[in-house]
């Protein structure tokens, strides 16, 4: 039954049906399905197929435009029950989070801020297609420990080097952890372009973040 739930979330995000994947939602909410299960279980898989499918060709603009609105749709039910299921626990420091410039990628950065903010960090989301200088003028304005650079794109995750360069030129890159992700990322490239961390996934991005500023 929770599995079928889940099936039809998927191929309702595949089939472009916001509608159906808003009231799918609700109803494995209702059965009792843990908000992550259904957002790695149920969503996220959808938006996979949908991002091989418009890869292959078989898929245009617009099914990829259909199916994130019917993830973000769903996301507005789900983000209140991840913020109420998590411990909040003493402040465990302030993230500016945001993606990079030239990408208008939200739903993965989103959910990262929703999921740190959930588990007892102070979130600034300055959204996406973040300019490099924003990023500086945010960190210097808020004193965040944590800075948080999401890149979907091959062709934007070189603007997350341009960030950390440019906390260096402003003086202020001993004082930020920065921890970067999105789907072309990995550990090596957080380690060329000298990132304190890479996470690959919202769970991932919280243990990392107690890691190094915990
Ligand atoms: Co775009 N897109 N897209 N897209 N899109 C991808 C990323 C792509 C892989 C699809 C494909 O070809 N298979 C491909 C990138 C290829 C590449 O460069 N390697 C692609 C392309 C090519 C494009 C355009 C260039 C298409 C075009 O115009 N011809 C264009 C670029 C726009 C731009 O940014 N300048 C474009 C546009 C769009 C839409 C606007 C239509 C839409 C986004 C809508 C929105 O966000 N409001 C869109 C979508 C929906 C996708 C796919 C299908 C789904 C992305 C998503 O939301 N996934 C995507 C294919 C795919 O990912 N399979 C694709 C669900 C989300 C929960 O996962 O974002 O990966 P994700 O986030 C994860 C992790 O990555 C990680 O944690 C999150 C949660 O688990 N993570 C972090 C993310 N940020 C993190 C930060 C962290 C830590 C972890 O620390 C700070």
């Amino acid at each position: 039954m929770s599995s079928d739930l889940l099936t039809q979330i998927t191929t309702s995000i595949v089939e472009g049906e916001p509608d159906g994947t808003v009231d799918l939602t609700r109803q494995a909410l209702e059965a009792g399905l843990e908000p992550l299960t259904i957002i790695n279980q149920g969503l996220v898989p959808g938006m996979n197929i949908v991002g091989d499918k418009f890869q292959s060709g078989e898929y245009f603009l617009p099914h990829l435009i259909i199916a994130a609105s019917g993830m973000q749709q769903a996301m507005e039910l789900l983000e209140p029950e991840l913020q109420a299921r998590q411990e909040v626990l003493e402040r465990a420091g302030t993230l500016v989070i945001g993606s990079v410039a030239g990408d208008i990628h939200e739903i993965g950065k989103s959910l990262v801020g929703t999921m740190m903010s959930a588990s007892g960090f102070q979130v600034y989301d300055l959204g996406v297609d973040v300019q490099t200088a924003t990023f500086v003028a945010k960190v210097e304005e808020t004193g965040a420990n944590l800075l948080g650079l999401s890149a979907l794109l091959t062709t934007t995750m070189t603007v997350q080097r341009e960030v950390i360069e440019a906390l260096e030129e402003a003086g202020i890159r001993d004082q930020v952890k920065v921890i970067i992700g999105g789907a072309p990322v990995n550990q090596e490239w957080a380690d060329t372009i000298g990132a304190d961390g890479y996470a690959e996934d919202a769970v991932g991005a919280i243990e990392l973040a107690k890691q190094l500023v915990g």
